[in-house]
């Protein structure tokens, strides 16, 4: 008796260095799961089209200067003005596919090596943020990625930086909790694609088995 209790989405996140292929794969997971019939709302962070967005856009084209605590604290403002839209999309049933979310947050603030700017303080303003369900981690070296295409001409887009977020992002999958899954990014765009989607499925299953939506803590 009565309706079947709806299943609510899932919150999947990609993350990785810059040309990883995080945007190539995100569009890809988004068309898969919507082949399987689900709604799926795609998200990429940073969103540059809001007012904080565009203060961002502008810092990363060089256009404006900011100090580094207050970028990071816009990036991390830039994802609190959509954290409402998550929960009210992943409650309503929809999956939220996002590329880049906290992990790169924190990982470039403090790759800059800044006084005061560490893992510990840039982690802070993230605290309450709806927690993905599972974190596609793209990896592959800095030289790798550096390889495809070069680099642009965006604020972090230099190969020591680059080099110095690789080693962080390799310490926080080490110290990674269950829902961060490290995929070769190296391996051809297919072979990816085929890889996310199976973990994407072990983690709706988990979801339909009723594990609920946490906060970042
Ligand atoms: P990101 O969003 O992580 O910066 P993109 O998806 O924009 O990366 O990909 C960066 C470049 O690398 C693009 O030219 C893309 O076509 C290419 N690319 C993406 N995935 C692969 C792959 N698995 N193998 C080789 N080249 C790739
Ligand atoms: N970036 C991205 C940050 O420094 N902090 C963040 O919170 C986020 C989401 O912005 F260099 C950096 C990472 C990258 C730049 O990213 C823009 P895209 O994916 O190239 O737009
Ligand atoms: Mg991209």
């Amino acid at each position: 008796l009565g309706t079947p209790q709806s299943v609510r989405g899932a919150l999947i996140a990609v993350e990785g260095l810059d040309r990883a292929g995080k945007s190539t794969q995100c569009a890809r997971l988004v068309e898969n799961l919507q082949k399987q019939g689900r709604n799926v709302l795609h998200l990429r962070f940073p969103d540059r089209s809001t007012p904080i967005g565009k203060m961002i856009d502008s810092y990363l084209k060089g256009e404006s200067q900011l100090d580094d605590h207050a970028i990071h604290l816009l990036f991390s403002a830039n994802r609190w003005e959509v954290a409402s839209n998550i929960k009210s999309a992943i409650a309503a049933g929809t999956d939220v596919v996002i590329d880049r979310y906290y992990y790169s947050g924190v990982v470039y603030s403090s790759a800059k090596e800044i006084p005061n700017l560490t893992v510990e303080w840039a982690s802070w303003p993230e605290v309450g943020l709806p927690r993905c369900d599972i974190c596609l981690f793209l990896s592959i070296s800095a030289k790798e990625a550096g390889q495809r295409g070069g680099y642009g001409s965006e604020k972090y887009e230099l190969r020591e930086m680059q080099d110095r977020v690789g080693k962080l992002f390799r310490e926080l999958v080490d110290n990674s909790q269950e829902d961060l899954v490290v995929i070769d990014a190296g391996k051809k765009v297919e072979e990816v694609e085929r890889i996310i989607l199976e973990k994407v499925g072990e983690s709706l299953k988990r979801i339909s088995g009723g594990t609920t939506l946490r906060e970042v803590t």
